[in-house]
Order: C-alpha cells, then structure tokens, then sequence
C-alpha cells in the first residue's frame, strides 16, 4: 500500500467518520482501553497514516515505537505474507518452523556479548519480561527482582509490578507480585538523590547499592531489569556510568543483569540495542515492539547457560515465536542491515536533538532536551528554574493541537510533561522537519 508521504489535512480532525466509529467503539470497547487519538485508522504507510476521513497524518508515534522500518514496509508484508501461505501456525512446541530458528540465531548474534547465547520468543513485550525474570530466578535460584524509578515493563501482573507509575497503570490492580525492589534511577535532569546532573550518576549509584545490600542482600537478588534509556517513564537518558555501575554490581555478586531494550532497541536508540553505547553486555536482553514490524513477537536473549538452565517445557506458550511474525521480523532485520538504518538513526536523531534544541531557546516551557539517536524528547515545565512539571492538560492541548494540523505525537513521563518524538528511522528529512515545524506551532498556540 503505497501512500503519498505528505501531511494533508482535508477535514477537521478528528473527521465525521473518525466521530461516528467512536461513538460505536464507545458501546463495544471498555474505557480501561484508551485511545490517546480520537482518530480511526483507514491505512498506513512509510511514515503517514491514513484516517478513514482521507487526513494524512505525519506519524511521530509509530505505534508506540513499533515501526522502526516505516508502516507497511513492503518488504516485511511480503515476508509475512508468504510465510501466512506456507504455514501460519502449528505451535513451536507442536512441531518447529524455520523462521523462529533463524531469527533466534540472528539475535544471538546480534546481542551484545561475545559468548553461545539462546533466544525464545513470545507475542508482548509484558511476556518477554515474565520470561526473562522467570529465567533469572530459576538460574540463580534466588528470588528478589530489582527494579527502578520511572520504569515501565509491561502490564501483566509481574510486569505491571516492575512498573513504577501507579496511575494509569497500577491504580485498582493489587495486590502486586512480591519479591520485587524499586531503587531510584539516576535521572540527571531530576536527579532524586539530590545530585547535580555531574554527581548524579554517582549518589544515584551509592544509594542503590546501599539498599540492595541492606535491604535485599545481594545472595537473594536472582536480577536487576532496567530500561537502558528508560521509555514511558520519559525518555530519561540515565547519567553517564550509572548503568555501567550496576552491570558491575551485579557481575560482582552473580545477579543477572537484564536489559529490557522493547522500546530502545532494533535502531530507535541509534544501535541495535541502547545498551551498547554503555559499554555494558547483558545477561539478557528483552526486544519487542520494532522487532516485528507491527506484528506482535517479542524475544528474550540471553546467555546459554541461563538460558538453558531452565528444564523442558518450563517455557513458552501457544503462539510465542509465530512462524509469520517470525517471518516479519526477519525482514525487519535484513531491512535495518540493507538500508543502514543503525546509523541513519544516529545522524537523523542529531539532527533532530539539534532542532529541537534551537525549539528550546524560543520556548521557555521547554526545560529539557535529550535523547540519543531517534529516541528523543522534550520535558515541559512551568518553570524552568524550578523544574516544576507542565500542568497534563497544557501537554494535552500540545498534543491535540498537533493532531489538529496533522502530526500524531505521544507524551510520556511520570509528571506525564514530556513530549516524545518516534518517527520511522526511514522518514524522509523534509517529513520529519515539517512534523517539527507543526509541534512548534502547536507548542506555541497552546502555551502562548
Ligand atoms: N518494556 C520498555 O516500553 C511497552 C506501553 C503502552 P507490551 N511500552 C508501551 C501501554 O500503555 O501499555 C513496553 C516498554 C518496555 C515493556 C513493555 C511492554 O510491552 O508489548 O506492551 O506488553
């Protein structure tokens, strides 16, 4: 399906039939499942969306970072739709197929390490992190699960408890699953040790393994998960050396270290996986979301010996490693290889880091800037010397007055104050630009 890549806003939006689906999804859909857009999807493709009015939307979403390789990317619908002919499930632990197998062999050799790795496949993210935790703690045979501030892992009910904010995600949900510790993450901007941006990383670093050893005790910690560059909780981009402090802390006393790269890895961050630019390798490392290209899989890669660890069938589940999605995600990676998509993210995210600072010396709501390669954000403040939180509802209106004009964006942070940018790694420059040039507007309208 091939969509002209250009904004074109031809009615109000959201549309009449954008309202009339709502109206009936109002009926059929519960509440609990919200829309952030109040916009229905006709189609979509490379980096616009089309809604069922014919709107052209420049997509700074993309699915909540799911389409690295752009919407429709012909070369994954082929794959799929090959693959949905062959054979579209006879359930891995039935009898095998050839995709899971290779894709497994590519991640292994894609994972940061130099050592035999394994890798299993499931449909979400949420189940990705279950697996990898339930890996963790039958290879070390301990318990305890470490977890941060602003973290967000997924939804399940031991994800869900890895996840920091209550609300939305916990609110009305416990009770929570035990075992599981928050320390603080060293967010430089507000570093919640009391730090500078400069000494964050390292009070953040001494209070946390501080209370590991008092609190938990490093022999009962079976793993520490943490996001490399942390995503719903706001693109916090940790203070340099904190997350290295850590890897080490663990390596020291035989606690796994787990990278949830679901929504940094495959490119977004500007690398295969946002863990490398720490000089840190993983035990294991969670990938989801971009992995498919729009098709539900998500993998955990780790170390053979944790892997393996674990005895026959105590993995896996009906459609974990789904012969089409696995087909997907295989073009997935050829495509981000062919098209040289690690290092456009990195030189696109440059460019963008730049714009969006010069946005910052125009607007003074804008009181932080940051991100590296195409993940990357602005956190609004009332007030830049206080650092206190843009009220929700001014971050809304942004939001909304962006749609309005035709450029779908998200917000994400604990104060819900910071607006994030995840284009496609293949957005045509020009594109990404005009979608700037709209949330500058926007910006402007709703805070002017
Ligand atoms: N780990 C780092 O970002 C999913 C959540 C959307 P699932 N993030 C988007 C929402 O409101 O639920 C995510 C993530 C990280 C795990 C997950 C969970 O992935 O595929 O949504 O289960």
């Amino acid at each position: 399906m091939d969509i002209p890549q250009e904004r074109k806003v031809v009615t109000e939006i959201p549309g009449p039939r954008s309202r009339e689906w709502f109206a009936r999804r109002a009926a059929a859909v519960p509440q609990g499942v919200a829309n952030i857009h109040p916009i229905v999807t006709a189609r979509a493709s490379g980096a616009i969306i089309e809604d069922v009015d014919g709107n052209r939307l420049i997509d700074f979403a993309t699915g909540i970072a799911v389409l690295n390789v752009g919407h429709t990317s012909p070369a994954v619908v082929s794959a799929a739709r090959r693959q949905l002919e062959l054979d579209t499930h006879t359930c891995f632990h039935v009898t095998a197929n050839e995709p899971y197998i290779a894709l497994a062999e590519r991640l292994n050799a894609l994972a940061p390490g130099a050592f035999p790795k394994r890798t299993m496949f499931a449909n979400s993210g949420a189940e990705a992190v279950e697996n990898a935790i339930k890996i963790a703690r039958y290879a070390t045979k301990r318990t305890g699960v470490v977890t941060f501030d602003h973290a967000f892992h997924g939804r399940t009910l031991l994800a869900m408890s890895l996840t920091a904010k209550v609300m939305p995600y916990k609110q009305g949900f416990g009770p929570f699953a035990p075992e599981v510790y928050r320390l603080p993450f060293a967010y430089p901007y507000r570093c919640p040790t009391g730090g500078t941006e400069q000494t964050c990383a390292e009070s953040c670093l001494a209070y946390a393994i501080d209370e590991m050893h008092k609190h938990i005790g490093e022999e009962n910690i079976a793993c520490v998960i943490l996001e490399p560059i942390q995503g719903e909780g706001g693109f916090i981009v940790p203070a340099p050396e904190f997350v290295k402090g850590i890897a080490d802390y663990c390596a020291e006393h035989g606690i796994v270290f787990i990278a949830d790269e679901i929504q940094s890895g495959m490119g977004r961050a500007g690398r295969w996986f946002a863990i490398e630019d720490e000089g840190v390798v993983p035990d294991i490392v969670t990938s989801a979301k971009s992995l498919g290209g729009g098709l539900p899989i998500s993998a955990v890669t780790g170390r053979a010996e944790l892997m393996d660890a674990v005895h026959p069938g105590g993995l896996g589940g009906t459609y974990g490693g789904n012969p089409v999605a696995a087909a997907a995600a295989l073009a997935v990676l050829d495509q981000i290889e062919s098209e040289g998509l690690l290092e456009r993210s990195r030189t696109l995210g440059a460019h963008l880091l730049e714009r969006l600072r010069e946005m910052q010396r125009r607007h003074e709501v804008i009181g932080d800037v940051r991100g590296r390669g195409m993940m990357t954000a602005i956190e609004l403040v009332a007030d830049r010397g206080t650092k206190e939180p843009l009220d929700p509802a001014t971050g809304t209106r942004i939001v909304q007055e962006a749609l309005r004009n035709g450029v779908v964006v998200l917000k994400a942070g604990t104060y819900d104050n910071v607006i994030r940018l995840l284009p496609p790694l293949t957005i045509d420059e020009g594109l990404l630009d005009e979608g700037l040039e709209v949330l500058e507007l926007a910006i402007a309208t709703a805070t002017g």
